[in-house]
């Protein structure tokens, strides 16, 4: 009888998450958590759902019929299954609405982003139209367009399926995916008041979205990103008719397949101003700090099923003797990855945690200053770590990881789309510069004391000053460049890995001294012991003359 390798399960990721289980115990207040729960078990039945159904198969794919049979351009797209079951399991759960529930308080973002976290992985990337339903609510909580915002708000928002849209964001244009200023979509005013826009979106995800945020420059406005203005646009009236959009072609992706990604034209499509008629990119400024915390999120979400599957195929997996678990270079390589991760969970929980603050009117200045820095830090750095663990846990399966029907090289393809959704991690080190310009380094300076001295006692020493030490380089190296700036833009993702490393470690200190200490749990310390020697600092002083 040949042998047959048990297939890897998927662990219950709510139950049996030590790192989320340690961070809802100590954040969220035992009576929310209460309320929250019917919602987070539900979430880690539908993910252990899904990947039981998909085990063994490969997920299909979205399809775009653009004529039919009589010759009539209709643009239909026939969505895959868990795409067809993402509106109403979304709004049923409120992972949109919740981060926006005033009732929730300040953690109303700490619940959502636990639920962010159990539904991506199992979304097929129906987290990708959720995350720009979120940013959009956001950017239109503001609006000075008061009949759009009225109209629109409460379907992001709504918790019914029978009201409940998604919204897309057409930012990216073939001239620019990073530099949007140079965006060719226009808009005219017709004598009626009302705006139509002619162009061309070359990357419109979800393209089956009720409603999309787009940046077009009105007729007459000058070059550059102050000249575009933001518009909303409804994409089909109540018959299903397209507003004047035609779609080209769904994209053909390495990953991210089930989510249909769509090349479109603006043919007189109508539109709406949401505020003023320039300073577009200001306008969905805010879109993007939310998206890209989502970003964040989704990668920790794949990192976490990554590491489950690990883990549990190496405790079925024999080879020289014993499971792959006991052998000890596996088990350092396991637990290694799962440092990164934890490390990268607690950057990113902090982010959520100073968004609902903020929104919650609980949190001050320096929470404001925490936050707009951390965004872009949280982003570059945990994306790029969500394909390397994916990466490696395609190596950890061998053989079986490669091939396609485990199901575990669609977690590599899918991961790598982080790096590049809502800004290539080149744009977020930009970014992170842009927000130091305006902020200065003293607010991380002093969360990242705050937190180390919450860790008194438990983080060694040693390790504490390995943190300080990285983050003071960083500071130095910033004086000696600040005047410098081809040197600053070419170190900004050294300099940003730096800051992302240094100051999860501090706020993994932190969380590992409240779970030694209230639950009497060292894993964390351990965890962080084996981040810190993994190394914090990524600068390296170049001489570039
Ligand atoms: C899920 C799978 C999806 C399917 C596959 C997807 C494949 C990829 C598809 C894509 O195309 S993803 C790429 C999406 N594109 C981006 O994320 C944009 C990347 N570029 C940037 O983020 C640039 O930094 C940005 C366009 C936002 C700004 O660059 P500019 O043109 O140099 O503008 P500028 O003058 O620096 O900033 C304009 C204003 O916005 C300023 O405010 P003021 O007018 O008040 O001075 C900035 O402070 C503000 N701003 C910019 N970034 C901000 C921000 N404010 C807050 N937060 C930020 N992050």
């Amino acid at each position: 009888m040949n042998f047959v390798q048990a297939a890897a399960q998927l662990a219950d990721p709510y139950r049996d998450d030590r790192v989320l289980q340690s961070w809802l115990a100590r954040v969220l207040p035992d009576e929310q958590r209460h309320a929250a729960e019917p919602d987070f078990i539900a979430l880690a039945q539908y993910a252990q759902f899904t990947y039981a159904r998909q085990t063994g198969t490969m997920p299909s794919e979205p399809t775009l019929t653009q004529w039919d049979v009589w010759g009539n351009r209709v643009d239909r797209i026939e969505l895959t299954e868990t795409w067809r079951e993402g509106p109403a399991f979304a709004a049923k759960h409120g992972l949109v609405a919740d981060g926006h529930d005033r009732a929730l308080g300040e953690f109303a973002r700490v619940q959502q982003f636990a639920k962010v976290y159990l539904y991506h992985a199992a979304s097929a990337f129906y987290s990708c139209p959720l995350a720009m339903t979120d940013g959009v609510a956001t950017a239109l909580r503001d609006a000075s367009n008061t009949a759009l915002r009225e109209r629109v708000l409460p379907r992001l928002l709504s918790r019914d399926p029978a009201t409940f849209w998604i919204s897309g964001q057409w930012m990216t244009e073939n001239a620019g995916g990073s530099d949007v200023a140079m965006s060719e979509t226009t808009a005219r005013r017709e004598s009626d008041g009302a705006w139509r826009l002619d162009g061309r979106k070359w990357f419109t995800s979800a393209i089956n979205a009720e409603f999309a945020l787009a940046l077009a420059r009105p007729e007459g406005n000058p070059a550059g990103a102050d000249g575009l203005a933001l518009f909303g646009v409804e994409t089909r009236d109540a018959d299903g008719v397209w507003n004047g959009i035609t779609i080209d072609r769904l994209k053909d992706k390495l990953g991210t397949r089930e989510l249909p990604t769509a090349e479109i034209h603006l043919h007189g499509t109508c539109a709406e101003l949401v505020g003023e008629a320039t300073h577009g990119v200001r306008a969905i400024a805010p879109v993007l700090q939310v998206t890209r915390l989502w970003n964040a999120f989704g990668a920790l979400s794949t990192m976490q099923r990554c590491l489950a599957l690990t883990r549990d195929y190496a405790r079925r997996r024999v080879a020289f003797g014993k499971p792959l678990i006991e052998q000890p270079l596996f088990a350092d390589a396991l637990a290694g990855r799962e440092a990164e991760a934890e490390a990268a969970f607690h950057l990113a929980t902090e982010v959520a945690l100073l968004l609902g603050r903020i929104e919650s009117g609980k949190g001050g200045a320096h929470d404001a200053a925490l936050q707009r820095l951390l965004t872009p830090l949280a982003k570059l750095w945990i994306c790029k770590l969500g394909v390397g663990i994916a990466s490696e846990t395609v190596e950890a399966f061998g053989g079986i990881g490669y091939l396609q029907d485990s199901g575990i090289p669609l977690l590599l393809r899918d991961a790598q789309v982080f790096p590049i959704w809502e800004g290539a991690s080149n744009v977020q080190a930009l970014d992170f510069l842009r927000a130091l310009d305006r902020l200065g380094i003293d607010p991380l300076l002093d969360a990242l004391d705050g937190w180390l001295e919450a860790a008194e006692g438990v983080a060694s020493e040693a390790d504490a000053e390995t943190i300080h030490a990285a983050i003071r380089h960083a500071d130095l190296w910033l004086r000696d460049h600040v005047h410098d700036t081809p040197a600053l833009q070419a170190g900004a993702l050294r300099l940003g890995l730096t800051c992302a490393r240094s100051l999860a470690a501090a706020l993994l200190a932190r969380h590992a001294t409240w779970a030694q200490r209230q639950r009497n749990d060292p894993e964390s310390a351990r965890a962080l012991r084996r981040f810190v020697a993994h190394g914090l600092d990524r600068i390296i002083d170049l001489d570039m003359d």
